[in-house]
Protein backbone atom coordinates (compact mmCIF):
# COMPACT_ATOMS: atom_id res chain seq x y z
CA UNK A 1 0.00 0.00 0.00
CA UNK A 2 1.57 3.41 -0.98
CA UNK A 3 1.99 6.38 1.74
CA UNK A 4 -0.71 8.35 2.19
CA UNK A 5 -0.11 11.85 2.89
CA UNK A 6 -1.60 14.68 4.57
CA UNK A 7 0.02 18.02 2.95
CA UNK A 8 -0.96 21.27 5.49
CA UNK A 9 -0.09 22.98 8.45
CA UNK A 10 -3.03 22.05 11.44
CA UNK A 11 -3.69 25.40 11.85
CA UNK A 12 -6.01 25.57 8.65
CA UNK A 13 -9.47 24.62 9.94
CA UNK A 14 -9.46 22.92 6.84
CA UNK A 15 -6.72 20.75 7.13
CA UNK A 16 -8.11 20.35 10.73
CA UNK A 17 -11.16 18.86 8.85
CA UNK A 18 -9.39 16.50 6.58
CA UNK A 19 -7.06 15.36 9.97
CA UNK A 20 -11.02 14.61 11.60
CA UNK A 21 -11.97 12.83 8.69
CA UNK A 22 -8.61 10.65 8.52
CA UNK A 23 -8.72 9.96 12.83
CA UNK A 24 -12.54 9.13 12.86
CA UNK A 25 -12.01 6.75 9.67
CA UNK A 26 -8.71 5.03 11.58
CA UNK A 27 -6.38 5.43 8.56
CA UNK A 28 -2.49 5.64 9.26
CA UNK A 29 -1.39 8.28 7.40
CA UNK A 30 1.93 10.78 7.28
CA UNK A 31 1.11 14.45 8.15
CA UNK A 32 3.26 16.89 6.25
CA UNK A 33 2.69 20.40 7.84
CA UNK A 34 2.79 22.27 4.12
CA UNK A 35 2.14 25.63 4.29
CA UNK A 36 -0.24 27.63 1.67
CA UNK A 37 1.57 29.01 -1.37
CA UNK A 38 5.22 27.16 -1.33
CA UNK A 39 6.38 25.67 -4.54
CA UNK A 40 5.62 22.29 -3.35
CA UNK A 41 2.00 23.21 -2.58
CA UNK A 42 1.81 24.89 -5.69
CA UNK A 43 2.79 22.10 -7.56
CA UNK A 44 0.01 19.76 -5.87
CA UNK A 45 -2.97 22.51 -6.31
CA UNK A 46 -3.04 25.60 -8.74
CA UNK A 47 -3.67 27.82 -6.26
CA UNK A 48 -1.34 26.76 -3.46
CA UNK A 49 -4.40 26.01 -1.10
CA UNK A 50 -4.10 23.37 1.80
CA UNK A 51 -4.74 20.99 2.96
CA UNK A 52 -3.84 18.45 -0.25
CA UNK A 53 -3.44 14.31 0.18
CA UNK A 54 -1.23 12.18 -1.64
CA UNK A 55 -1.53 8.55 -2.16
CA UNK A 56 1.27 6.41 -4.28
CA UNK A 57 0.08 8.29 -8.08
CA UNK A 58 -3.31 9.58 -6.65
CA UNK A 59 -3.13 13.65 -5.88
CA UNK A 60 -5.73 15.03 -4.74
CA UNK A 61 -7.03 18.94 -3.93
CA UNK A 62 -10.00 20.79 -2.34
CA UNK A 63 -11.76 19.08 1.37
CA UNK A 64 -14.22 17.70 -0.13
CA UNK A 65 -12.70 15.43 -2.71
CA UNK A 66 -10.08 14.78 -0.73
CA UNK A 67 -12.22 13.88 3.07
CA UNK A 68 -14.18 11.70 0.08
CA UNK A 69 -10.99 10.13 -0.97
CA UNK A 70 -10.18 8.96 2.80
CA UNK A 71 -13.66 7.63 3.31
CA UNK A 72 -14.10 5.50 0.21
CA UNK A 73 -11.03 4.18 -0.35
CA UNK A 74 -9.87 3.15 3.20
CA UNK A 75 -11.52 0.22 5.56
CA UNK A 76 -13.02 1.99 8.60
CA UNK A 77 -16.29 3.20 9.80
CA UNK A 78 -18.46 5.08 7.41
CA UNK A 79 -18.45 8.79 6.99
CA UNK A 80 -20.94 8.95 4.55
CA UNK A 81 -24.79 7.81 5.16
CA UNK A 82 -25.86 4.60 3.03
CA UNK A 83 -28.75 5.97 1.68
CA UNK A 84 -28.96 8.52 -1.37
CA UNK A 85 -31.56 11.19 0.39
CA UNK A 86 -28.83 11.22 3.16
CA UNK A 87 -25.95 11.87 1.23
CA UNK A 88 -27.67 14.19 -0.17
CA UNK A 89 -28.54 15.81 2.80
CA UNK A 90 -24.26 15.69 3.74
CA UNK A 91 -23.51 17.47 0.42
CA UNK A 92 -26.21 20.33 0.81
CA UNK A 93 -24.64 20.80 4.38
CA UNK A 94 -21.31 20.56 3.26
CA UNK A 95 -22.56 23.42 -0.07
CA UNK A 96 -23.79 25.24 2.58
CA UNK A 97 -20.94 25.41 4.88
CA UNK A 98 -18.54 26.58 1.76
CA UNK A 99 -21.15 29.33 0.28
CA UNK A 100 -22.58 30.76 3.56
CA UNK A 101 -20.49 29.58 6.64
CA UNK A 102 -17.10 29.55 5.89
CA UNK A 103 -16.69 33.00 4.90
CA UNK A 104 -18.37 35.30 7.36
CA UNK A 105 -17.70 32.92 10.52
CA UNK A 106 -14.24 31.98 9.42
CA UNK A 107 -12.86 34.37 6.97
CA UNK A 108 -14.30 37.55 8.60
CA UNK A 109 -14.50 37.00 12.18
CA UNK A 110 -12.61 33.96 13.36
CA UNK A 111 -9.26 34.94 11.25
CA UNK A 112 -9.48 38.66 11.85
CA UNK A 113 -9.81 38.20 15.79
CA UNK A 114 -7.53 35.07 16.40
CA UNK A 115 -5.07 35.50 13.73
CA UNK A 116 -5.01 39.06 12.23
CA UNK A 117 -3.29 41.87 14.59
CA UNK A 118 -3.87 44.45 14.47
CA UNK A 119 -7.84 42.61 14.00
CA UNK A 120 -9.78 44.48 11.09
CA UNK A 121 -12.92 45.91 13.12
CA UNK A 122 -14.75 47.15 10.41
CA UNK A 123 -14.36 43.29 9.02
CA UNK A 124 -15.37 41.46 12.01
CA UNK A 125 -18.43 43.66 12.63
CA UNK A 126 -19.76 43.33 8.69
CA UNK A 127 -19.63 39.80 9.84
CA UNK A 128 -21.23 39.50 12.44
CA UNK A 129 -25.16 39.17 11.19
CA UNK A 130 -24.34 36.99 8.19
CA UNK A 131 -22.68 34.38 10.87
CA UNK A 132 -25.42 34.70 13.18
CA UNK A 133 -27.92 33.79 10.66
CA UNK A 134 -25.76 31.22 9.32
CA UNK A 135 -25.46 29.86 12.84
CA UNK A 136 -29.19 29.71 13.42
CA UNK A 137 -29.91 27.89 10.45
CA UNK A 138 -27.55 24.89 11.67
CA UNK A 139 -29.55 25.47 15.20
CA UNK A 140 -31.96 24.57 12.99
CA UNK A 141 -31.08 21.51 12.03
CA UNK A 142 -28.85 20.31 15.10
CA UNK A 143 -32.26 20.55 17.35
CA UNK A 144 -33.34 18.09 15.16
CA UNK A 145 -30.41 15.27 15.09
CA UNK A 146 -27.58 14.83 17.19
CA UNK A 147 -25.48 14.96 14.06
CA UNK A 148 -26.02 17.11 10.64
CA UNK A 149 -27.29 14.34 9.11
CA UNK A 150 -29.22 11.73 11.41
CA UNK A 151 -27.77 10.19 14.73
CA UNK A 152 -24.12 9.29 13.36
CA UNK A 153 -20.95 11.22 12.41
CA UNK A 154 -20.78 12.10 8.76
CA UNK A 155 -18.20 14.57 6.37
CA UNK A 156 -20.82 17.20 7.09
CA UNK A 157 -20.09 17.40 10.56
CA UNK A 158 -16.03 17.10 9.96
CA UNK A 159 -16.25 20.61 7.71
CA UNK A 160 -18.17 22.34 10.21
CA UNK A 161 -16.46 21.50 13.80
CA UNK A 162 -12.95 23.26 13.40
CA UNK A 163 -14.77 26.52 12.68
CA UNK A 164 -16.71 26.07 15.80
CA UNK A 165 -14.60 25.56 17.76
CA UNK A 166 -12.36 28.64 16.78
CA UNK A 167 -15.37 30.44 16.86
CA UNK A 168 -16.12 29.41 20.33
CA UNK A 169 -12.62 30.90 21.39
CA UNK A 170 -13.55 34.64 20.15
CA UNK A 171 -15.50 37.26 22.22
CA UNK A 172 -17.73 37.34 19.48
CA UNK A 173 -18.65 33.73 19.27
CA UNK A 174 -19.20 33.37 23.15
CA UNK A 175 -21.79 36.18 22.57
CA UNK A 176 -23.33 34.21 19.14
CA UNK A 177 -23.10 30.66 20.93
CA UNK A 178 -24.75 31.58 23.84
CA UNK A 179 -28.13 32.10 21.86
CA UNK A 180 -27.37 28.47 19.78
CA UNK A 181 -27.75 26.04 22.42
CA UNK A 182 -28.24 23.19 19.95
CA UNK A 183 -24.80 23.95 18.12
CA UNK A 184 -22.76 24.26 21.12
CA UNK A 185 -24.94 21.00 22.31
CA UNK A 186 -23.19 19.31 19.27
CA UNK A 187 -20.14 20.93 19.29
CA UNK A 188 -19.75 19.44 23.03
CA UNK A 189 -21.02 15.67 21.78
CA UNK A 190 -18.24 16.45 18.91
CA UNK A 191 -15.22 17.35 21.29
CA UNK A 192 -16.12 14.28 23.42
CA UNK A 193 -15.79 11.58 20.46
CA UNK A 194 -11.68 10.21 20.86
CA UNK A 195 -10.97 11.12 16.38
CA UNK A 196 -12.12 15.70 16.81
CA UNK A 197 -10.65 15.85 20.29
CA UNK A 198 -7.14 14.10 19.35
CA UNK A 199 -7.41 17.03 16.47
CA UNK A 200 -8.77 19.97 18.02
CA UNK A 201 -5.94 19.79 20.94
CA UNK A 202 -3.14 18.23 19.20
N1 LIG B 1 -11.93 25.28 -1.49
C1 LIG B 1 -10.72 24.91 -0.81
C2 LIG B 1 -10.33 26.02 0.14
C3 LIG B 1 -8.94 25.80 0.71
C4 LIG B 1 -8.48 27.02 1.53
O1 LIG B 1 -8.97 28.14 1.35
N2 LIG B 1 -7.55 26.75 2.42
C5 LIG B 1 -7.00 27.83 3.21
C6 LIG B 1 -6.70 27.32 4.62
S1 LIG B 1 -8.18 26.86 5.49
C7 LIG B 1 -5.71 28.32 2.59
O2 LIG B 1 -4.97 27.55 1.99
N3 LIG B 1 -5.43 29.62 2.75
C8 LIG B 1 -4.19 30.23 2.31
C9 LIG B 1 -4.28 30.87 0.96
O3 LIG B 1 -5.39 31.11 0.48
O4 LIG B 1 -3.23 31.18 0.42
C10 LIG B 1 -10.91 23.55 -0.08
O5 LIG B 1 -12.07 23.19 0.16
O6 LIG B 1 -9.94 22.86 0.21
Amino acid sequence: MPELILHGARRSNLVRTALIALAEKGVDFTHDPERPQTPEQLARHPWGKIPALTHGDVTLYETVAVTRYIDEAFDGPALQPADAAGRARMSQWISVYSSYFDPPVMRQVVIQRLLRDPSDENMIAAGIPESERSLGVIDNALGRSPYFVGDDLTLADCFYVPVVDYLSMTPEGEKMLAKTGNVTAWLDRMRSRDGVKAVLEG
